[in-house]
């Protein structure tokens, strides 16, 4: 499994259940689109290497971060085994950044705890854009495949 101190996106591919027969629904963020459609590269390019079939992974953009339960609800309804909600927000010069934050944490957070289909946590909460960048492909890895794997993992629970 993933080393979490250096690369957040190293996965034993031997260890992983087979994606092949899962539909997977991601909902992305258009907000800090330079990082937010590395993050849906990597989850897409690691469900398919996973084997699920490219018609399996459905996608849905919203505008900001603070849409993403809207459409991760509205994903769910599409009977997907897993949803991956992905966005990244950047801390600015006012408080705006907790509020999205925390809003739309703790709301992925209670969609996930209700329903039966698990909501994946792919919101990247940095300092800066370098810190974005990152986790987006960069030193850290990409959480797009991290979640990815976490969303296959837990489909594979759910069966
Ligand atoms: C308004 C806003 C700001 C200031 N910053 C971000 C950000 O860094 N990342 C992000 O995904 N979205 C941001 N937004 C937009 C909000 O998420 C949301 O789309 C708007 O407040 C409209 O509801």
């Amino acid at each position: 499994m993933a080393d979490k101190k250096t690369n957040l996106s190293q996965y034993d591919p031997e260890s992983m259940p087979s994606a092949g027969g899962m539909r997977v629904g991601i909902v992305v963020s258009d907000w800090n689109r330079e990082v937010t459609s590395a993050l849906l590269q990597g989850a897409v390019d690691a469900l398919i290497s996973c084997g699920m079939e490219p018609g399996d992974i459905l996608v849905n953009h919203v505008p900001g971060s603070f849409e993403l339960v809207h459409g991760a609800r509205m994903m769910l309804r599409q009977g997907v085994d897993a949803v991956i909600a992905i966005g990244c927000v950047i801390k600015g010069d006012t408080p705006h950044f907790d509020y999205i934050c925390q809003g739309t944490t703790i709301a992925l957070s209670q969609l996930n705890a209700v329903q039966d289909v698990p909501v994946i946590y792919g919101l990247i909460t940095t300092l800066n854009m370098q810190q974005a960048l990152d986790r987006a492909g960069g030193k850290m890895g990409n959480k797009g495949v991290e979640c990815a794997v976490t969303a296959i993992r837990m489909a594979a629970l759910q069966r």
